[in-house]
């Protein structure tokens, strides 16, 4: 049989973190990006560190440091150095030169698995945006990757008329890429309005944290679950029965990385609305993992990016399973004294571990939820569709034509009631219990 695999790349981590950050961290660091290169399908030969406090602009690191790179490539038959460190275009141009090899960093790698990962239509107008957007300005170092593949021409490199070709054509194309992304964005808020006055929560944070595990355990829903980072890259949205009648929408999101791309972080925005229209974001951690602090801090930045950090939260504490009681305890003494959130401790795979999110989402969905008098012309179909909908009717008479109900309604339908003509609201004082109902012939 002939294996036509493609061959597993071989490549070379390297790090060159600032002197003020600590030696667990950069390990941590390095791990992350050991598993990014495994997901995009490479194989690490070697891992490199180098503290560098100024950068250069033209390597990021020394010329004898490169060098040194340069012989490690040639001995191990690496095919690819991957920086941890974003790389501007001249920086990546020339360590390409140097080294004799591709050089990405950590932004591209992420981009590129993104881009095997995509899946829905949506997710692959986001990523493909997101990659010309960072082509753009290495162009001409792109070309000449193309001209070594395609051989014969050498290293020249394209001629300046091609390049302002091909820039002038991945413009257009990213017009039209945002052109159809606005499209897709537009049908998104119509079906979100359709789910207006109804509960509704995000599952945002870091990747691999278990947002999507929580969602499946929460809904009984078979979602992609993988050991993997960017398991998920398309929003999805479940019903979540609460008991007692009352049910929550909660979204799973795509998650984040510390250094994600700023160009992916924009052209998924889109995806995002989803959490900026819901009534809390659950933020959700892996709280056995050594880095939880900073991977609370990079979901913040995100979320701060996308303006996203002025929406209500809570912070849900995931893999809880995973720590001993000592270290559940400490943990929640900790975040009771630094954190203002409410925090919720659960586990995705233990029975019942997902109950005390289950009634922190019962008790949001019952403090929307005001007890009102409302009266509406027994013609207007349509308010007493909507009334019965997304609230709780607890008593209905009719009575001239009018129809009088006592209800626990969602404020969000109360705005809209109050607006309607001919539909009057009132603060339910008394109970309706028990008053002559005139339809039914009980009273008059
Ligand atoms: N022990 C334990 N493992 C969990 C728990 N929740 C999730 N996992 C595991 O963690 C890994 C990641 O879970 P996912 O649900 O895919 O995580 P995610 O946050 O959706 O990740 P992305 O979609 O990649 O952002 C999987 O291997 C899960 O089985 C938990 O509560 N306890
Ligand atoms: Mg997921």
């Amino acid at each position: 049989m002939i294996d036509n695999r493609v061959p597993v790349e071989r490549a070379i981590l390297f790090g060159a973190p600032d002197p003020s950050i600590s030696d667990e961290l950069v390990h941590e660091h390095m791990e992350e990006l050991r598993r990014l290169t495994d997901t995009a399908g490479g194989e690490v030969v070697s891992v490199v560190q180098q503290r560098v406090r100024s950068p250069t602009p033209s390597l990021y690191i020394g010329k004898g440091k490169a060098e040194e790179l340069a012989s490690a490539v040639e001995l191990l038959k690496a095919d690819l150095v991957i920086f941890d460190e974003e790389l501007s275009p001249v920086q990546g141009a020339n360590l390409e030169k140097v080294l004799g090899v591709r050089v990405m960093d950590r932004a591209e790698l992420i981009l590129d698995i993104f881009a095997t990962r995509a899946r829905s239509k949506e997710a692959k107008l986001q990523v493909e945006l997101a990659q010309l957007e960072y082509l753009l300005p290495r162009l001409r170092r792109m070309w000449t990757h193309l001209s070594r593949i395609r051989g014969g021409i050498g290293l020249r490199g394209p001629g300046e008329t091609q390049l302002e070709t091909d820039r002038r054509l991945i413009r257009r194309r990213i017009a039209d890429l945002r052109d159809k992304l606005r499209g897709v964005a537009a049908a998104r808020a119509t079906q979100r309005k359709s789910r207006e006055g109804r509960f509704r929560a995000a599952l945002v944070g870091y990747t691999n944290a278990g947002k999507s595990s929580l969602l499946a355990a929460l809904s009984g829903a078979d979602l992609f679950v993988e050991d993997r980072l960017f398991a998920t890259l398309d929003s999805a949205t479940r019903a979540v029965d609460l008991g007692g009648g009352q049910e929550a929408l909660v979204t799973d999101t795509v998650g984040f990385i510390r250094k994600l791309p700023h160009h992916l972080v924009a052209s998924f925005r889109s995806t995002l609305e989803e959490a900026r229209e819901s009534d809390v974001l659950l933020v959700v951690m892996d709280a056995a993992h050594p880095d939880r602090e900073e991977h609370l801090a990079v979901v913040r930045e995100v979320l701060r990016d996308l303006d996203l950090l002025d929406r209500p939260q809570a912070l849900v504490f995931n893999q809880v399973d995973r720590l001993t009681p000592e270290e559940l305890s400490a943990l929640r003494t900790r975040v009771r004294a630094f954190e203002p959130y409410p925090s919720i401790f659960v586990s995705a795979v233990s029975p019942g571990g997902v109950d005390p999110l289950v009634s922190f989402l019962l008790a949001g969905a019952l403090s929307r939820f005001e007890r009102v008098e409302v009266e509406v012309p027994a013609a207007d179909g349509r308010t007493m569709a909507a009334v019965y909908r997304d609230g709780e009717v607890l008593n209905q008479i009719s009575r001239d034509g009018h129809v009088l109900l006592e209800a626990r309604l969602p404020r969000a339908l109360l705005g809209r009631l109050e607006k309607t003509e001919g539909v009057t609201v009132r603060p339910a004082v008394v109970s309706l219990a028990g008053v002559a109902d005139e339809e039914a012939g009980a009273g008059g």
